[in-house]
């Protein structure tokens, strides 16, 4: 159990140690829930790896956590919520630092959400109603945040032509797993779509869509919910918090949520978009988020979704055929599989983008 103990000894954590375990089914860091006894009270810790691969620079994104969940606690306290459940709250280490490194691994620890669960799927749209709201007022309270005092953790991270042109053309090409072959209808479809992969950089650039700062990575097991009632309390895994479009907050939550089947179904007959699901979620983001959002934001909501989920199929390929250095993956066809799923998703998407943008004027006119 990687030396858990040891590692933290070195964090001003209250009590004895317990237990750790790991935890989570997050495809980057290596998270462990951690037990500690302190006078008879059980204390519950979240342990991180951090994944130093993905993230290469640990100084400047935990100064971008510190920043943004000091930030929200602010605002959670002036709307009369609770700073102690409903943001990351992280614990520095003895030495005063912010993370741990200890035979090239960097640790660090969070307090664990007190009475809180996570879901994997959606088992009621109204769940997923409260997550949008959730990831809808985590938008709204950084509308005022200064942007430009935070670091890209991540270059280009939802810059799907980039990704297209920089990491899935050289794989492509390279294929050092010799994979290529293996995947190639799923390869040209990814090349058919390159036309719109460059849509919403191209209204950054010509300011008709507004950088905000947004989370990026707002797929389900990204928010916490309350053990007894189910409200959404606590957005997490803040890595990925840059600058970026309301837009992609939006699309990857609904390219997770509102699919019928999970992320790495192996039936593609299975995975299909749920109107009622994109509806529930749409209508929670909304009720949040929606007043601060411009006529080009509200166009783009749908077509957002589709795009999301067709650069994640382009990524979990670009990865499969990288030889999978980059997601957690369980067998050795796992990023194929994953590719595959959600490109039935985009299609689906494609399919029923005049009722998905249907729904978004019903709820905004
Ligand atoms: P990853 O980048 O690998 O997705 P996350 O930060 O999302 O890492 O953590 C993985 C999982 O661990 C989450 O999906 C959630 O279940 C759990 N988790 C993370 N932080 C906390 C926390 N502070 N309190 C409770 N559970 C947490
Ligand atoms: C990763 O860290 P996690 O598991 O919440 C990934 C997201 C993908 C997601 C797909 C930093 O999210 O971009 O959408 O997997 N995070 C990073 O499940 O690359
Ligand atoms: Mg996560």
């Amino acid at each position: 159990m990687e030396k858990i103990k040891e590692i933290l000894n070195n964090f001003n954590v209250r009590g004895s140690f317990v237990e750790a375990k790991l935890f989570g089914s997050g495809h980057i860091n290596k998270t462990y829930i951690v037990t500690f006894d302190d006078g008879g009270e059980e204390v519950k810790y979240i342990a991180q790896r951090v994944n130093t691969n993905v993230f290469s620079n640990i100084d400047e994104l935990m100064e971008n956590v510190f920043a943004v969940t000091t930030f929200l606690m602010d605002k959670i306290e002036a709307n009369g919520g609770d700073p102690e459940r409903e943001t990351l709250h992280y614990i520095g280490t003895k030495q005063g630092e912010k993370y741990y490194s200890v035979d090239g691994g960097a640790y660090r620890v969070y307090r664990f959400v007190d009475k809180s669960k996570c879901y994997d799927s959606v088992t009621s749209p109204k769940l997923f109603e409260k997550s949008g709201i959730a990831f809808g007022r985590f938008q709204r309270y950084l509308s005022d945040f200064p942007a430009e005092s935070l670091s890209e953790t991540i270059p280009n991270f939802h810059d799907t032509a980039w990704r297209y042109e920089n990491e899935f053309l050289p794989a492509v090409e390279n294929d050092v797993a010799g994979r290529a072959d293996a995947c190639r209808d799923e390869i040209a479809l990814i090349k058919s779509r390159r036309g719109e992969m460059s849509k919403l950089v191209d209204m950054i650039e010509n300011g008709e869509l507004p950088l905000r700062v947004t989370h990026n990575d707002t797929k389900l097991n990204n928010v916490m919910f309350d053990e007894d009632t189910d409200d959404a309390i606590c957005v997490i895994d803040l890595d990925t918090v840059m600058p970026g479009l309301a837009l992609y907050d939006f699309g990857d939550s609904i390219r997770y949520g509102a699919s019928t089947a999970a992320e790495d179904e192996k039936d593609t007959e299975k995975v299909k978009l749920d109107l009622d699901l994109f509806e529930a979620y749409a209508r929670g983001f909304l009720s949040e988020a929606g007043d601060s959002l411009t006529d080009a934001e509200l166009d783009n909501l749908a077509f957002s979704a589709k795009l999301i989920t067709l650069e994640l199929a382009m990524r979990f390929l670009t990865d499969y055929l990288n030889g999978d250095v980059y997601f957690k993956t369980d067998y050795p066809e796992h990023n194929l599989v994953r590719a595959r799923a959600q490109l039935a998703l985009a299609l689906d998407m494609e399919r029923k983008m005049d009722e998905m943008n249907a729904i978004i004027k019903s709820l905004t006119d």
